[in-house]
């Protein structure tokens, strides 16, 4: 009997995560105990054994999965992807594969199936899993000279935790691979970050496609997708740029996503109090959109549990903004109309104008291509309907040609991203 294996994931869930337009990241691990990010066992070359004591020491008392979920949903965030296993090779839910994971812990408890069971009571937020292919604690990956073990039995303890998440916590919406870099130069420092051999992704992807088949699959490799990739991902830049230095992939005609940081780093850094503001992750949430992508915004979290303030504020006040403008974002596509100051998105023949400086009072459209009749084009506000007069104006300056100009009065200005609909 031949093996039906679903290349891709079904329309409904490549529709269903374009529309979500907005995610949460979640890097939580037992470098949460040392808050000194995710990177600290490598950059402070903690031997696996020391690095190991730390297991003892993870009792995140103050964990409460609804109300993680419960930040995400006010937040806007439409999904949640949560670190199941990041290259410390701790695994932060009950592995049969591993003893080195958190029901070993004075916790005792699954947090991914605590997540899983809240994200199942809301409704409106669903669960995708990060999982890193490198793994600086398998013996099987970083130990197969001392262990004897060979690149097939880490082959065969990654496809079994994948195929673990896949099957023990409903539906999920992605596995999000991270780990498998050809940009790293893989000197003395990191040389046991090299892979044994292939992931054998044609085998991995089509477990989860067939698993969970509106599941979007997402490999972090940053370069040119690979077939069974359903979506294209940008860390730290949005689409075609790279102030990251490292997001040199020309842009794919996939579904995209931009995952970023609400500060500087993924894990829980103490020492890092680089916020960014609200007004700027507003606009980060509608660039991404503007380009088609989607906006998957990090938190870490602490050794017990609790996501920061500060982040929490920051959430919360992008929901209060979703609150008003979410039209403008969710279901919506890449925006078709360019102008000075700001980004647009579409939804269909509705189209949404993000004007991204406060004290922009005009919006000047030269490209009218996208209306079929410009001198019918209405313009409202968004948020409270206000109509706004629409002057389509050419004959003034003839060299400038037609264009459209709209108008928002100071008052009806929000001071992060006012909207106007254009129809
Ligand atoms: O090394 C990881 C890092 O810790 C973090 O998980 C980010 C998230 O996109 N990905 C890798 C860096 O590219």
């Amino acid at each position: 009997m031949t093996t039906i294996t679903a290349k891709q994931a079904s329309p409904n869930g490549l529709n269903w995560f374009q529309d979500a337009r907005f995610g949460m990241f979640i890097h939580w691990g037992l470098y949460s105990i040392l808050a000194r990010q995710e990177w600290v066992m490598h950059i402070e070359c903690i031997p696996v054994p020391e690095y190991e004591k730390l297991a003892a020491q993870f009792n995140p008392t103050r964990f409460n999965a609804d109300e993680w979920v419960s930040i995400a949903a006010d937040a806007g965030q439409k999904y949640i992807v949560i670190t199941s296993r990041h290259h410390d090779g701790f695994s932060m839910y009950d592995t049969a594969l591993s003893d080195y994971k958190v029901t070993n812990t004075p916790f005792k408890r699954d947090p991914i199936a605590e997540l899983a069971a809240a994200c199942a009571r809301r409704g409106d937020v669903k669960l995708g899993f990060y999982s890193s292919l490198l793994d600086w604690h398998h013996p099987a990956y970083r130990f197969r000279a001392e262990s004897g073990l060979a690149w097939a039995d880490y082959i065969g303890f990654l496809h079994g935790q994948v195929r673990e998440l896949c099957t023990n916590y409903g539906e999920i919406m992605t596995v999000w691979f991270d780990g498998d870099w050809p940009r790293h130069p893989f000197d003395d420092s990191n040389a046991y970050f090299k892979p044994g051999g292939s992931f054998e992704y044609e085998a991995l992807y089509d477990l989860i496609h067939s698993l969970q088949p509106h599941a979007v699959v997402h490999n972090n490799h940053h370069t040119a997708p690979k077939p069974g990739e359903d979506i294209q991902g940008f860390e730290q830049d949005l689409p075609g740029s790279n102030l990251a230095g490292f997001n040199t992939t020309e842009v794919a005609a996939l579904p995209l996503e931009v995952c970023m940081t609400l500060n500087d780093h993924w894990g829980y850094c103490e020492a890092d109090h680089n916020h960014k503001t609200a007004r700027h992750l507003i606009h980060l949430l509608a660039r991404s959109a503007s380009v088609g992508a989607n906006y998957l915004l990090n938190v870490g979290p602490t050794a017990l549990g609790e996501i920061l303030p500060t982040h929490a504020s920051r959430l919360r006040e992008m929901g209060q903004w979703l609150g008003q403008f979410g039209a403008s974002i969710y279901g919506t596509r890449a925006g078709a109309l360019a102008f000075a100051d700001g980004v647009s998105t579409r939804k269909g023949d509705t189209h949404y104008l993000h004007m991204l400086h406060h004290n922009t009072e005009c919006v000047t459209l030269k490209d009218l291509s996208a209306f079929s009749d410009p001198a019918a084009v209405r313009a409202n506000l968004l948020g409270d309907d206000t109509p706004l007069p629409v002057a389509l104006l050419g004959d003034d300056a003839p060299l400038i040609g037609n264009r459209l100009q709209i108008c928002i009065p100071p008052h009806k200005r929000h001071p992060h991203n006012t909207v106007v609909v254009l129809q």
